[in-house]
């Protein structure tokens, strides 16, 4: 049943539909007289393979696909600390996690009088806003505006803090409200004289993947095919033998599978039944409609071993695949709006993710590793006028890079020597630096913790990586990515490795010195 006690201060649907009117365009300069703006998209947890711009085996993206077929799709994206807040973090800042000090979501507040782009951005005499999650347990600074979920937000009827404090909840469904607070503000609150840039921080496509009940329909007559290694016995890899991320054993059927009945139990129960008593009545019903026979049918199937691992993979890949479609749906409003009133032209729209995803890699969900499929996050950018770059970009880039592209393209000259990353700017130019970097430097510390993935840090260039775990172990991992692009070979140690694993341990201690992050040396003392 509903429990109207949630809605202290509920929107109502019309004055929802009034945030935006979406009135023919209002004496706008000419957008090409303006510096440029960006709107600055970042999900959660959404992955390079469920995108069809990126892989069309699973998705169907077509908004997403815009952005791409109207500019650039990097294919070597990745992240410096594959978790939500220390992402964040890095691409706030332009730093690394040991600079910015967020190194992990369990410990960390984050120090918001530190300078930040938004920061920098403002000072440039851009107006600045952000809508969404945050999740980064300080405030946000930086912002004129905002207005975010705390901690990682719901699906459903969402609590909001808002800037003067209040905690307020508004109805509906997380992604088109997070969509609906951008596009207000792009229409009826920012100033028009002054160039912006809104961040739209979306919650989706995080666990425990609840879809629209619009959507809950969509992808049911897929079968989805199974990775070939979903069985892996990771042999050779003693961390990713320990985490706890495997479909087959740690994926909940309450929780992330929504397998609920009153005699079922589990250790996630009742944070599922929390989410779901957030619907209301109509929105239940539809819920219920859709998943009540489905839960009657596996219980009744009793599916055990094997059937019981692909059972559950399938229902993961339907899942997440129905919340994506309420994320492409939104980037097309989004898109759509900017189109309408002339602004396209004059505005770099950046779609990117936290971080990348397991989709049953390695018999896996959720990412920590610096494995490829979570190591690498999807960045596609529609580029303004003037910018003739399309089709792939192919340098190694990261999200410490986003920071200084965006002051870049602020106009701001010069970048702080503090600022680690580097602007991506020429790249979109159609440029192709000489001394752009050879490698890239990862490190992540949440341990232990959740899904108990081993701290470890490492370094790839364009085909090697070698990888550290460390704290409570002490193992060495090393790939051909070329031979091996699935990682489950691990050379660390093997004969005839010896000068690649030299090569790269110099890499990983040049990577050390430059980011000043000297944790080699001390481990060594
Ligand atoms: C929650 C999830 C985890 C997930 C972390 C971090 N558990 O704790 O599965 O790894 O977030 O995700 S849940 O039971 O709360 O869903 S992150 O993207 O925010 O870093
Ligand atoms: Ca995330």
């Amino acid at each position: 049943m509903p429990q109207s006690h949630l809605f202290p201060r509920l929107a109502a649907p019309a004055a929802m539909a009034a945030l935006i009117p979406l009135t023919a365009c209002n004496g706008d300069k000419k957008a090409e007289e303006k510096p440029l703006n960006i709107v600055y998209i970042m999900t959660d947890d959404h992955t390079a393979q469920m995108m069809s711009c990126y892989d069309t085996r699973f998705a169907h993206t077509p908004n997403l696909d815009r952005i791409a077929a109207d500019g650039v799709r990097f294919t070597n994206s990745f992240v410096a600390n594959s978790l939500s807040g220390p992402s964040r973090a890095c691409m706030l800042t332009g730093k690394h996690s040991h600079k910015n000090g967020f190194t992990d979501n369990t410990t960390c507040v984050f120090d918001g009088s530190q300078p930040t782009f938004p920061k920098y951005l403002q000072e440039a005499g851009y107006e600045t806003a952000i809508f969404g999650k945050w999740h980064l347990e300080s405030l946000p600074t930086g912002f004129d505006t905002w207005e975010i979920v705390p901690g990682q937000g719901d699906y459903y009827n969402p609590d909001f803090i808002q800037m003067n404090g209040d905690t307020i909840v508004r109805h509906g469904y997380l992604t088109n409200l997070i969509t609906d607070l951008s596009l207000d503000w792009l229409e009826n609150q920012r100033d028009k004289d002054k160039p912006f840039c809104l961040l739209i921080h979306h919650k989706a496509i995080h666990r425990n993947w609840m879809a629209d009940t619009c959507n809950l329909e969509l992808y049911e007559d897929q079968v989805f095919e199974l990775p070939e290694n979903f069985y892996d016995d990771y042999a050779g890899r003693e961390a990713a033998s320990t985490a706890e991320m495997r479909i087959a054993d740690h994926m909940d059927l309450i929780y992330d599978l929504k397998m609920n009945r009153a005699d079922k139990q589990s250790d996630l129960k009742e944070r599922y039944e929390s989410y779901y008593n957030r619907m209301d009545s109509a929105q239940m019903a539809r819920w219920d409609a859709f998943y009540g026979p489905m839960i009657e049918d596996f219980y009744s199937k009793n599916l055990k071993g094997r059937d019981l691992a692909e059972w559950k993979y399938q229902r993961y890949m339907r899942d997440y695949l129905k919340t994506v479609k309420s994320l492409d749906d939104n980037v097309g409003r989004v898109l759509d709006y900017l189109e309408e009133k002339g602004l396209l032209d004059n505005t770099l729209v950046v779609y990117t993710s936290d971080q990348g995803f397991y989709m049953g890699e390695h018999g896996w969900f959720d990412k920590r590793f610096m494995y490829e499929e979570s190591f690498h996050t999807p960045l596609i950018m529609r580029l303004p006028k003037g910018f003739d770059r399309r089709g792939d970009i192919n340098q190694l880039v990261q999200n410490i890079d986003y920071a200084p592209t965006f002051m870049e393209i602020a106009g701001i000259k010069e970048i702080p020597a503090d600022i680690q990353g580097r602007s991506i700017l020429p790249l979109l130019k159609g440029e192709d630096p000489e001394d752009w970097r050879e490698t890239l430097y990862y490190h992540f510390y949440e341990y232990p913790a959740e899904h108990m993935v081993k701290r470890h840090y490492g370094v790839r260039d364009d085909r090697y990586k070698l990888i550290h775990f460390y704290n409570d172990i002490d193992q060495w991992e090393l790939y051909d990515l070329q031979e091996d692009p699935h990682e489950m070979n691990n050379l660390y140690g093997k004969p005839g490795m010896e000068e690649i694993t030299q090569q790269m341990m110099e890499k990983l201690h040049q990577a050390q010195v430059e980011y000043d992050d000297p944790i080699e040396q001390s481990l060594q003392k």
